[in-house]
């Protein structure tokens, strides 16, 4: 599918403020032209051109290296110019004006590579890879986001659909020799193929959780009573004084917020004022926003003093955290009862020990944060992904389950067949083959200007 745009796009490509190069981009039908008005010469194309960047009298604007791509070998597929002159505001708007007049407009965020999407020139996992390296808070999420922009994302969904596109011929021919003797659809090589394809779905779920993980990540919250210790906790795990840590109980009023990373994935730690009845406004409004900062956490974290008796009552207030969502209770100033740190998980529930003015059992915390998520940094070759590709896979394995059950439980091997093909249309939205424009507007308009 290849769109003709009408449209000719322009933005400043580099971040805004002083830098040592500026870069816009132009692409589009009228770029030759504009490229040949605002160097008063024709370059060729693939070449580094030193230029002068001209007003229409001629005085000059800047000069710098312009580079021209013939469509369709270019970022967007189309006509693209790239002027890199000096990373000036002033100077950048001025060009970027003269651009305009000449018949370009302003870029949306995202156009230039919804472009390349709508050309063919990447896939949409691959489109959103690229605002995912950009966006990159860890190394280790850009290595995964370069994994997928490279399409090797975008490679496993197609052998997965490749696999279930076998599995329905398959099928639909069983389906029409159903008359002769033979039953194919009882047969081994069709449980074989359904195996296959059930591990590949959960290989390919599982790096994609990771993948998510490391672009995501997850908050933790920190409550409990004033005084235990959770400013305190908030810092060891920051490795730095971030908040403010006083013996009078009612220190922290507002949230506080600190990113930190547990072996790559981002870990959003929520501070917050100890949840308490009080008069104090301030600190009332404080305790409000502790129960909103609870209703976003991925785990929450009960935050006790080891010294004094242990209740239970705290947990009423944390029944509005989302589903799912597991309140770990630190047992904290162990240094002052003598305790040994340790962890102790029962089912659900897990305890730790620690103390946080003296960094000890730390990494006990750290570890069960990490597998309270599924996060395993054993995972190699994980791509970056995101929550719509996790629903999305989510969705097409169920099809496959449902579809194996009619087939298993009432030998329906049209239904069967169904459900191969729904589950193959939800896999084609992770890559955009058939994906609402909504949701097309939606990921595009998250990027940056210019990209
Ligand atoms: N001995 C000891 N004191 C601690 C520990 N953690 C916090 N504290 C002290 O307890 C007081 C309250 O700490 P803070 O972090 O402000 O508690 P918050 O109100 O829950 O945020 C401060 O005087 C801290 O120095 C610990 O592990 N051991
Ligand atoms: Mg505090």
């Amino acid at each position: 599918m290849r769109i003709e745009n009408n449209d000719t796009i322009t933005a400043i490509a580099t971040a805004r403020g002083r830098g040592g190069i500026g870069v816009i981009r132009v692409s589009g039908p009228r770029t030759n032209k504009i490229c040949e008005q605002i160097l008063g010469t024709k370059i060729p194309a693939r070449q580094a051109c030193l230029q002068k960047f001209k007003e229409k009298d001629g005085s000059i604007i800047d000069n710098g290296i312009a580079l021209f791509f013939k469509g369709p070998a270019s970022y967007t597929g189309e006509d693209t110019l790239e002027l890199q002159g000096h990373g000036g505001p002033v100077v950048l708007d001025m060009l970027l004006k003269r651009i305009i007049t000449l018949g370009a407009r302003l870029a949306e965020p995202g156009e230039f590579t919804q472009r390349a999407f709508l050309n063919d020139k990447l896939d949409l996992a691959q489109a959103e890879a690229v605002a995912d390296l950009i966006d990159a808070g860890t190394e280790a999420a850009a290595t995964s986001a370069q994994r997928s922009l490279e399409g090797d994302f975008s490679k496993h969904i197609n052998d997965l659909q490749k696999q279930l596109t076998h599995l329905r011929l398959y099928t639909e021919s069983a389906i029409d020799f159903s008359d002769e003797d033979i039953d194919f659809l009882g047969g081994e090589e069709l449980e074989k193929q359904i195996y296959t394809i059930k591990e590949s779905f959960k290989t390919l779920s599982n790096k994609a959780k990771q993948g998510c993980l490391l672009r995501d990540g997850m908050t933790v919250v920190l409550v409990g009573k004033p005084n235990a210790g959770k400013s305190s906790l908030m810092n060891a795990m920051a490795q730095r004084e971030a908040a403010i840590v006083t013996e009078v109980a009612g220190t922290t009023r507002d949230i506080l917020k600190e990113k930190i990373q547990i072996d790559g994935m981002p870990v959003h730690i929520i501070d917050t004022a100890g949840l308490r009845e009080t008069d104090d406004i301030i600190e009332r409004e404080g305790v409000k926003r502790a129960k909103q900062a609870v209703s976003t956490a991925d785990h929450v974290l009960l935050i006790v003093d080891d010294q004094e008796p242990y209740s239970d009552s705290y947990l009423e207030s944390l029944k509005d955290r989302p589903k799912g969502a597991p309140v770990t209770t630190v047992f904290n100033k162990i240094d002052l009862t003598g305790a040994k740190p340790r962890i102790k998980i029962n089912g659900e529930q897990a305890t730790i020990k620690l103390s946080a003015k003296h960094n000890e059992g730390l990494d006990l915390l750290t570890n069960h944060l990490k597998e309270s998520m599924g996060f395993s940094s054993q995972e190699k070759s994980v791509f970056l992904a995101r929550r719509r590709h996790l629903d999305a896979l989510a969705r097409a394995n169920e099809f496959l389950n449902t579809g194996v059950d009619q087939l298993l439980k009432n030998q329906a091997g049209e239904l069967f067949a169904e459900d191969l093909r729904l589950a193959q249309q939800a896999l084609s939205e992770i890559t955009g083959k058939i994906t609402p424009d909504d949701l097309l507007g939606e990921i595009f308009s998250s990027f940056c200007i210019g990209k």
